[in-house]
């Protein structure tokens, strides 16, 4: 008897996706996350993985371009050997007009199309319980969410925030007592777009994955997928970077310098010596930070447009300030004192960290404007 099964745990791919603020960029990164799915069905054919989970939002909407949809049908139809389980999430919804409901999926293809059902496999020992969206919104499955105490391998696939109270979630809430109290043996979670380690909670192990390859800002570093064993109480599952190529937030210091190609060989040092050799293939947000001789403002629009010969993709945002006292000018009996004085008052009167930084950047921006230095699109 099959005391063990091999899995590979995904979610949240968001095929589909527009990513319009990368422009130019977007539809070659559409293709990149599409092919981030081949690469995990080909890690699949290649490992000989027994069951590969999709804990939900595999695609960005229901409203899927029909060429994409049909890749991803036939990268499933490539991996017979493979039982591929599929729920569905917010994003990608259960409904008779989603992709859910076409008839022509491979047969080893399993899409959970309700709240919360079972599917056995019982050549493989397996049994799989799954949770999907049947609206943007959800409830949790609460109790429901319990598997029978016997000798199969009980895996949970659920799309849904992990709360510490289940009342207060409205994306398919599940508490780690929830998943304490299932008895499952693995509770692969989608939704989270960071990936967890592999947790556990009483004799249940349960993990986010994240997204296999990011597609914003608020999704920087390495993404990957889960591979490994799952066995009755106990998981050995590894993490396998899937990215293929990461978002980057990244703070330049700029203090002293005072020309822009300083500022881009700087970048390129600080970019080179953090990401390596394939540094220019990453995303980057980049904040030149530090404090700049009076009068000099990096041209960031410049900046940018010669970095992006170089990078994929990148944007620089100034968020130096200039090097002066700005106590001593408080006290100067100008409209220009004045002006300083007041903003000072507001600066040291905000409630967070969000509103004073609003107040320092009018600040200095202000101080710009007596220059007569500011520009329309000032950032
Ligand atoms: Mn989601």
């Amino acid at each position: 008897m099959n005391d063990r099964i091999k899995i590979l745990h995904c979610a949240d791919l968001h095929i589909g996706a527009e990513l319009s603020f990368l422009k130019n960029n977007a539809a070659s990164r559409q293709a990149e996350i599409l092919n981030t799915l081949k690469k995990i069905t080909r890690i699949c054919s290649g490992q000989g993985i027994e069951l590969l989970i999709i804990a939900g939002d595999l695609f960005d909407s229901n409203h899927i371009d029909s060429a994409a949809l049909t890749e991803v049908k036939n990268a499933f139809a490539a991996i017979p050997e493979t039982i591929v389980v599929i729920s569905a999430g917010n994003h990608d919804y259960f409904a008779v007009d989603s992709p859910y409901s076409d008839d022509d999926w491979s047969p080893n293809v399993n899409i959970i199309f309700k709240k919360y059902t079972s599917l056995e496999f019982p050549d493989k020992n397996l049994r799989i319980c799954g949770s999907s969206f049947l609206g943007s919104y959800q409830d949790g499955c609460g109790k429901a969410i319990k598997a029978p105490d016997d000798n199969m391998i009980n895996i949970l696939v659920y799309h849904g925030e992990l709360v510490k109270d289940e009342k207060t979630g409205r994306y398919n809430p599940i508490s780690v007592k929830d998943i304490e109290n299932s008895g499952f043996d693995y509770c692969a979670l989608g939704h989270f777009h960071g990936a967890t380690p592999v947790l556990k909670a009483g004799m249940t192990s349960y993990a986010y994955s994240g997204t296999p390859d990011g597609s914003g800002f608020d999704e920087c570093g390495k993404k990957g997928v889960y591979t490994g064993y799952v066995y009755k109480h106990r998981t050995e599952l590894a993490f396998v970077e899937t990215s293929s190529r990461t978002f980057e937030n990244v703070s330049v210091d700029i203090t002293s310098l005072t020309t822009n190609s300083k500022i881009i060989s700087r970048i390129y040092d600080t970019l080179k010596e953090k990401y390596g050799e394939g540094y220019t293939e990453n995303l980057y947000r980049i904040s030149l930070t530090g404090k700049t001789p009076d009068g000099f403002i990096p041209a960031v629009n410049q900046i940018s447009a010669e970095l992006e010969e170089k990078l994929f993709y990148v944007k620089v945002a100034n968020r130096t300030r200039p090097d002066i006292d700005i106590n001593i000018l408080a006290q100067d009996f100008s409209l220009k004192g004045i002006f300083v004085k007041k903003m000072l008052e507001k600066i040291n009167s905000c409630s967070s960290d969000d509103e004073k930084e609003q107040y320092e950047n009018a600040l200095y921006i202000g101080l710009k404007a007596f220059d007569g230095e500011v520009s329309f699109y000032e950032n």
